[in-house]
């Protein structure tokens, strides 16, 4: 067994980097996270008899980004992130660099553990990368060097981590296996298309970006009665290939096919999907029968169709007090946010971008759907919400109802409230067709996005962009606002925010209006504004 200074020894901190820990962990260049992923098996671990021994989990991946990337992550144990307040000691802890900091860290950590006896446990799991079991090593070695116990999952996507952590501290989610996730989803799948006499739902293709959605979908579909999948771009052996011209990611920031389907011939008005490289993401599309064109179903479009079938359930129930809200970021597009507001008639709240803002929001609600419009999202359900149907359900008397609130309770198990998850997102997405008979081509009239465009700029310091009112607004650099305002106004249905990207070196520009040609020229104009600073 390795000692806390073997430990450090075999695991220097590389020179001049200083890691940061975000909303996905720390990220960076694979070959270069060695000592964060050891540290992040002792943060974890701590983080763990902090909590009495709970179970934790940490999760090897660098979702959408190119192959050389990864990434470590701690999971906390109901399957959320790794609460603010540990963030200041994990960047420390991180970028210690002497044996004595890194051991005083640790020792101030275990200073404040209320239960000195509690063992502590963690879970791990990876993705396809390349540099992944050289990391996983490494953090496995950092939960030993506290005497923890490490149970090593293997390839899984990010949210099938999720579900696990919280089944090992909570039973009545689920079973504590990757079997257990499969039978939960399918079982729930089968319940509640056999309330409207359904048996199966239709085969779609899927995208999984060469990654692990690829491996984990085919298992799903050779499982399943009620599920069928075709995997495209699933070479889930190649880690050379993740998220090469493939995948969610791919598709909505280029707006179109994969490569992959853009050679063949994709069947008109048919639903296809794409997950990014650690199926946390997922977005559809299809190509217009009638006018040949691709139309992508983003996560915007995924929030309003959940919004609306959830919506429509929770109608037919009689006196039910449910709550239920929308929570979106700057970058959902504004004919989105119209429709909820005025067809569905429901409350839309803005936060950061960043998954954990959004989560928090949703969290406020019996309801609480959020989607980044890049396609990471769920839905949130209350305690009440369960105990308010089951209430409902016990002297409802009128079938119709009756249907409607045991579709309400089975959708709580279906859709993984731990995490945005491509393939439970996707499942989601596809009952909810198949119950409203909605077609992709119907789900694709449900509004017409504006035209919109994203930059990424290179500024000499981005810290220097600061914001308000959910990123919505520049306070620094000082007057550069009401440049963009008169710019914005300038274009009919303009819309136009800039920040400072918190995953990338960068400052995003976003630029939305009523015309292909108007977004172009409020998007050049403000990129120009923001140029000054490069
Ligand atoms: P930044 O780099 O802060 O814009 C990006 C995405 C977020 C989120 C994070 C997670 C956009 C515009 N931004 O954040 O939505 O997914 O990465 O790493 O898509
Ligand atoms: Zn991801």
């Amino acid at each position: 067994m390795l000692s806390l200074k073997e430990g450090f020894d075999k695991y220097p901190k590389p020179k001049g980097i200083t890691y940061s820990y975000g909303t996905a962990g720390f990220r960076y260049i694979g070959d270069l996270l060695d000592s964060v992923a050891f540290k992040v098996g002792i943060i974890a671990s701590l983080r763990s008899m902090s909590l009495g021994g709970k179970t934790i989990g940490i999760v090897i991946t660098a979702s959408h980004n190119p192959p050389e990337q990864n990434g470590v992550k701690v999971i906390d144990p109901m399957g959320e992130m790794l609460p603010q307040e540990w963030e200041p000691f994990a960047n420390d802890f991180a970028n210690s660099g002497t044996f004595e900091e890194f051991q005083k860290y640790i020792m101030d950590k275990l200073d404040q553990v209320p239960d000195q006896r509690a063992k502590p446990r963690v879970i791990l799991a990876r993705d396809t990368r390349a540099s992944g079991p050289r990391l996983l090593k490494a953090a496995l070695d950092g939960v030993a060097v506290i005497n923890g116990t490490a149970t090593d999952f293997g390839k899984l996507t990010t949210p099938q981590l999720h579900y696990l952590t919280r089944c090992f501290n909570d039973p009545a989610f689920g079973r504590n296996t990757e079997e257990g996730y499969y039978s939960k989803l399918i079982t729930t799948a089968r319940k509640i298309l056999s309330l409207y006499g359904f048996k199966s739902l239709p085969e779609v293709t899927v995208d999984t970006a060469n990654g692990i959605g690829g491996d984990k979908l085919r298992k799903l579909d050779s499982l399943s009665d009620v599920l069928s999948f075709s995997v495209i771009n699933g070479k889930t052996d190649h880690p050379d290939l993740l998220n090469v011209d493939c995948g969610a990611d791919y598709v909505k920031t280029q707006q179109k096919l994969p490569a992959e389907l853009q050679k063949s011939s994709p069947k008109p008005d048919q639903l296809y999907s794409s997950f990014d490289g650690d199926a946390d993401r997922v977005v559809c599309y299809f190509v217009d029968g009638k006018t040949d064109k691709f139309r992508l179903l983003d996560g915007d479009r995924i929030a309003t169709l959940f919004a609306s079938f959830l919506g429509s359930l929770l109608k037919q129930l009689d006196g039910v007090d449910i709550t239920m809200g929308i929570v979106q970021t700057a970058y959902a597009n504004g004919s989105s946010t119209k429709f909820i507001r005025e067809k569905l008639k429901l409350p839309v709240y803005f936060t950061p971008t960043g998954v954990k803002h959004l989560h928090h929001r949703a969290q406020q609600f019996d309801v609480g759907i959020y989607f980044e419009a890049n396609g990471h999202g769920t839905v949130l359900f209350s305690k009440k919400y369960t105990s308010v149907l089951n209430g409902f359900l016990a002297q409802a008397t009128d079938q119709k109802q009756k249907i409607a609130a045991q579709t309400l309770l089975l959708l709580s198990d279906l859709i993984n409230q731990t995490v945005g998850d491509s393939i439970s997102d996707l499942v989601t997405a596809l009952v909810a067709l198949k119950v409203m008979g909605k077609s992709v081509n119907s789900w694709g009239a449900d509004y017409t996005e504006l035209p919109n465009r994203l930059y990424k700029l290179k500024v000499k310091d981005r810290g220097v962009f600061t914001t308000t009112d959910a990123e919505r607004k520049l306070v620094s650099p000082q007057g550069l606002q009401a440049e963009i305002d008169e710019e914005v106004s300038r274009h009919r249905q303009g819309r136009s925010f800039v920040r400072a990207s918190g995953s990338e070196d960068a400052v995003r520009v976003y630029a939305e209006a009523e015309t292909e040609e108007e977004c172009h020229r409020l998007g050049e104009g403000v990129c120009k504004l923001v140029q000054r600073f490069s």
